[in-house]
C-alpha cells in the first residue's frame, strides 16, 4: 500500500555497490510503495532483472565485476522496455551525460539529499512507462479493429484476401494443397424477420463460435459479409475437405439457437473449391468456390457442394 492507501506493485531495482546507499534509497522508495530488489553489482542486478520483470532500473556506476554502463548497455541491447536512472559521484557527471547517450532516462547526483528530486525522477519515468504501455496496448486494439470483423471476431473479408493469396504462396512452396470454402446460412432473412435482428446477431456470432471450435486452429475463418462465412482449411485434401465441411453442417444443423426465450434451427449451404485441382489462381477459387455454393442453394440448401473438376 501507499501512503494514499491503495495498492501499487511497480517494481524497482536498486543496484549500488555502497549497502548505506542502497539500504536509504531502497527505505524511501518502499515508503512510496514500490516493491524494491536489491544487487550489490552490475553482474547480480543483471540476473534479477533477468527473471523478474521490472518497471525501472536505479544503478550507480563504479561497481564491481560489472559497472553500471556495461549494465546499461546490456539492458539497451536487451530490447527490455524499461527506463534506466543512473547514480553517479559529482565527479563523474561527464560519465553520467555519456550514460544519457546509451540510453539512460535520467541521472542522479549522489549523495542523494534532496528526496523530491529522486522522487520525481522516478515517478516521471514510471509514468512515461505507464503511458507505454497503454500506447501499446491502443495500437494493438486498432490493429485488431482493422481486421476483425466487431460482431463474431472472426477475421474480416480484406484479411481473407490476403491470407488467400500468403496460403497460395505457402501451399505452392510446399506443394500442400488446401480448401477455400464458402458457407451461408439459409434463410436467414427470414430467421431476421421471425425471432428479431438481435437473435439473428446472437445466431451469426453462435456460428463463429461453433466454427472455431469446430475446426483446427491452423485453419483460418472470416466473416465475409452479412450471413456468408469463408473457411481456409489449410494442408487438406478435397476428401478430407468434404468431411470437414459436412461435420460443420451437422453440427450447426443439431444445434439449438437459444436467446432470450426464444428457440430456433437453422442449416448452412457450402460451396468449394481445392488448391490446386480446381484452380491455383485467387479470383478463380473463389468464383469456383461461389459458384458451388450458389448450386448447393439452388438444388435445396442445407448441402455441400464442391466445384466439379476441371
Ligand atoms: P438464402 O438461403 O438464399 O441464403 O437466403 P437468406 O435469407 O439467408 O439470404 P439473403 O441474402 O436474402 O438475406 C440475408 C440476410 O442477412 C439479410 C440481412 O438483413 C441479414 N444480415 C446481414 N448482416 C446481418 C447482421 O449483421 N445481423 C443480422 N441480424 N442480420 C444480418
Ligand atoms: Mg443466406
Ligand atoms: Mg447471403
Amino acid at each position: 500500500m501507499n501512503p494514499k492507501g491503495t495498492e501499487m506493485k511497480e517494481k524497482i531495482l536498486l543496484i549500488d555497490d555502497e549497502p548505506e546507499i542502497r539500504d536509504l534509497l531502497a527505505e524511501l522508495l518502499k515508503d512510496e510503495g514500490y516493491t524494491i530488489y536489491q544487487a550489490e553489482d552490475g553482474v547480480n542486478g543483471l540476473e534479477i532483472f533477468k527473471n523478474e520483470d521490472m518497471d525501472l532500473v536505479i544503478t550507480d556506476v563504479r561497481m564491481p565485476r560489472k559497472n553500471g554502463i556495461e549494465l546499461l548497455r546490456e539492458i539497451r541491447e536487451s530490447r527490455a522496455e524499461v527506463d534506466v536512472i543512473i547514480l553517479t559521484g559529482q565527479s563523474d557527471e561527464a560519465t553520467a551525460i555519456d550514460c544519457l547517450r546509451t540510453g539512460a532516462y535520467d541521472y542522479l547526483l549522489k549523495p542523494v539529499e534532496d528526496i523530491d528530486i529522486l522522487l520525481t525522477a522516478v515517478n516521471r519515468a514510471l509514468q512515461k512507462r505507464t503511458l507505454e504501455k497503454q500506447n501499446k496496448l491502443l495500437i494493438t486494439q486498432l490493429e485488431d479493429m482493422a481486421i476483425r470483423d466487431p460482431l463474431t471476431g472472426l477475421y474480416n473479408m480484406r484479411q481473407f484476401y490476403s491470407y488467400l493469396e500468403e496460403e497460395i504462396s505457402r501451399s505452392a512452396r510446399y506443394e500442400h494443397g488446401f480448401c477455400l470454402l464458402f458457407l451461408d446460412i439459409d434463410h436467414f432473412k427470414q430467421v431476421n424477420d421471425t425471432y428479431g435482428h438481435l437473435f439473428g446477431d446472437y445466431v451469426l456470432k453462435k456460428v463463429g463460435r461453433i466454427m472455431t471450435s469446430g475446426l483446427r486452429s491452423t485453419n483460418k475463418l472470416f466473416r465475409y459479409g452479412g450471413e456468408e462465412f469463408v473457411v481456409i482449411l489449410t494442408e487438406t485434401s478435397k476428401q478430407e475437405g468434404v468431411l470437414i465441411a459436412d461435420r460443420l453442417m451437422n453440427t450447426i444443423r443439431e444445434q439449438t439457437f437459444n436467446y432470450e426465450e426464444q428457440q430456433a434451427k437453422i442449416t448452412i449451404s457450402i460451396g468449394g473449391a481445392t488448391y490446386p485441382e480446381h484452380s491455383t489462381r485467387k479470383n478463380e477459387l473463389i468464383k469456383l468456390a461461389d459458384k458451388a455454393l450458389y448450386k448447393a442453394k439452388e438444388s435445396g440448401r442445407n448441402r455441400c457442394i464442391f466445384a466439379e473438376n476441371n
